[in-house]
């Protein structure tokens, strides 16, 4: 049976760290939703099928109010327009701004380096080992995750900024997830770790684990 009318539906990967993202935003805005896994272990992203959802042939994509959104940072930007509370953004712009350069920190300038399509890449057409792909992948999320916990620290509280989750914990939470898998020591990030800690305590983040995913394994 498919899914009542105006129910959401989430494209989804459970290792995915930007899918991961939208999770966590559905989950702490209480949105019900259906999910749809999309196999990226199988290409299932690059199916035509997919691509008439999401001409990128990336996860996430979500369906809502008749769109089909794309881009994990839209989604939820969108998603917070369109149910306000709890608000993922502080008041003033010069705070959003703040908060807007640690997720961009985290969505444009880490994670697309290390992509499941450009770590295969490396491997694949460019015929780099193992050992080059991981020193890749570690090299980019330090140096990345070392200019955050410095733009982070003067501001951070319980979160990264202040003493509730925004958009900026929501990139964060993912992005160490990945990092511990990839075996990245996180010692000199005492903020980050921080507010990683905080976040994942909270339930909405702990239910986007994706180990709490139906279809992990
Ligand atoms: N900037 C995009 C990134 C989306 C993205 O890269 N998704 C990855 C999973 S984290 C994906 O679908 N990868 C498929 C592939 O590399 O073939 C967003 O934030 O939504």
């Amino acid at each position: 049976m498919g899914a009542p009318l105006n129910r959401p539906i989430l494209h989804d990967y459970f290792r995915s760290s930007a899918a991961y993202r939208v999770r966590i935003a559905l989950n702490l805005k209480r949105v019900d939703h259906e999910t749809r896994p999309v196999d990226l272990r199988d290409g299932a992203q690059r199916s035509d099928a997919f691509r008439v959802l999401n001409p990128q042939g990336l996860v996430p994509m979500l369906e809502l109010d008749g769109l089909r959104l794309t881009q994990s940072l839209a989604i939820i930007v969108y998603l917070d327009h369109k149910f306000p509370e709890p608000p993922l953004m502080p008041a003033s712009p010069a705070d959003q701004a703040h908060v807007r350069a640690m997720a961009l920190a985290i969505a444009c300038d880490i994670h697309p380096l290390n992509n499941l399509r450009v770590l295969k890449y490396l491997k694949g057409e460019l015929g780099q080992p193992q050992e080059a792909v991981d020193a890749w992948y570690r090299h980019w999320v330090s140096e990345g995750l070392t200019a955050l916990e410095a733009m982070a620290a003067p501001r951070a509280g319980r979160f990264l900024f202040g003493d509730t989750p925004t958009l900026a914990d929501i990139c964060l939470v993912p992005q160490l997830y990945n990092a511990r898998r990839f075996a990245v020591p996180l010692d000199a990030f005492p903020t980050l770790t921080r507010a990683d800690a905080n976040a994942t305590a909270l339930d909405a983040f702990a239910r986007a684990h994706p180990d709490r995913q139906e279809t992990s394994a």
